[in-house]
């Protein structure tokens, strides 16, 4: 009988998915969730076959490069491969996929929602009616936030999901305005009504609303820097459901505290899962909405990212192209 290939996932994954798992394969599972140590995760290459990270397991060149590796591929849960140096992998002949396409609505939704938590001052409302303070009652002059109908939205990558972010947006009467590497095909563009800006610079300046979209990669890494932060205007607003690394954000941090920038909706973090306390002061302020990087969060999203994750490991297996192969030069 042939030996079925050893697959490692480093963490709890939905019931039906670790089913199939151990149907199809020898499939080592994390019943218990608690992440991997770097330890671990070293000891996975040198004997699984397949292994399946997260976002939340780092999968450096120092670990790929041990001798011992024996690792053929690496089917990422999640759709950000900014955990994996995929150049190094590909240089030692394993195999990245990741799994697009199942979580871009969940993603987007999740957007739009900081996108009106913000100046809807949705979180600190709710909070009126728990803080245990009780409620004044209502006022013609009270928590009063800001309309965001008619108001300009940029979005920093035109994706999947920031394409069905602007999709989104425009149903809300927001202006749609992007940066890209480059533009979307005029029928996209004409569809979502969307203004291409080649100059990030000048489309940062001009904004009241950011959204960032982007993937996490060497050349996104602070794409909002100081710089370009303090280009924005004092009342505009920053969302971001990408990568924290994506922005400089202790400055981002000063600016809103200073009263330079109006506000951020926030998921994901630089330094994950550590928050900067001081956005957690700011959040108290009311000047930002914080989220747990709960962008694709939904049962059925991650029951569909566990069926790609299977789709790509057996038709690798099965000596095919994995369908969401990840190459450096998508990078
Ligand atoms: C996941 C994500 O929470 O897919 C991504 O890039 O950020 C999220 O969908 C996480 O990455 C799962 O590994």
């Amino acid at each position: 009988v042939k030996k079925k290939p050893l697959v490692v996932v480093t963490r709890k994954l939905p019931d039906s998915i670790e089913t199939r798992m151990r149907e199809l394969f020898d499939a080592r599972l994390n019943l218990d969730d608690a992440p991997m140590t770097p330890e671990q995760i070293a000891d996975a290459v040198r004997t699984a076959d397949v292994l399946v990270p997260t976002v939340t397991d780092m999968i450096s060149e120092e670990i790929l490069k041990d001798p011992d590796c024996k690792l053929r591929m690496i089917a990422n849960f999640g759709n950000g491969v900014d955990n994996i140096d995929v150049t190094a992998a590909h240089a030692r002949g394993i195999t990245v996929t990741n799994t697009p396409k199942v979580l871009t609505e969940d993603t987007a939704d999740m957007t739009m929602a900081l996108i009106l938590a913000v100046p809807r001052r949705l979180i600190e409302g709710a909070s009126i009616l728990t803080d245990g303070k009780g409620w004044p009652g209502w006022s013609p002059t009270w928590m009063l936030g800001h309309r965001i109908g008619g108001k300009r939205l940029g979005i920093i990558g035109m994706g999947r999901i920031g394409q069905a972010v602007a999709r989104r947006a425009r149903a809300f009467g927001l202006q749609i305005h992007y940066h890209n590497r480059r533009p979307v095909a005029p029928r996209i563009a004409e569809e979502l009504g969307a203004t291409y800006w080649e100059s990030l610079d000048q489309m940062l300046a001009r904004m009241d609303i950011i959204s960032v979209n982007c993937p996490h990669t060497p050349a996104t890494y602070h794409l909002l820097s100081a710089r370009r932060l303090k280009l924005i205007r004092k009342d505009a607003y920053i969302v971001n459901t990408a990568r924290g690394g994506v922005i400089d954000e202790d400055t981002l941090i000063k600016l809103i505290e200073a009263g330079d920038v109006g506000g951020a909706g926030l998921d994901v973090y630089e330094h994950e899962p550590a928050v900067n306390p001081k956005l957690v002061r700011l959040a108290k302020a009311g000047k930002v909405t914080l989220l747990p990087h709960m962008g694709s969060a939904t049962i059925e999203g991650r029951v569909e990212m566990g069926e790609k994750v299977i789709i790509n490991i057996r038709t690798f297996l099965d000596n095919h192209k994995p369908p969401d192969r990840v190459l450096p030069s998508m990078l």
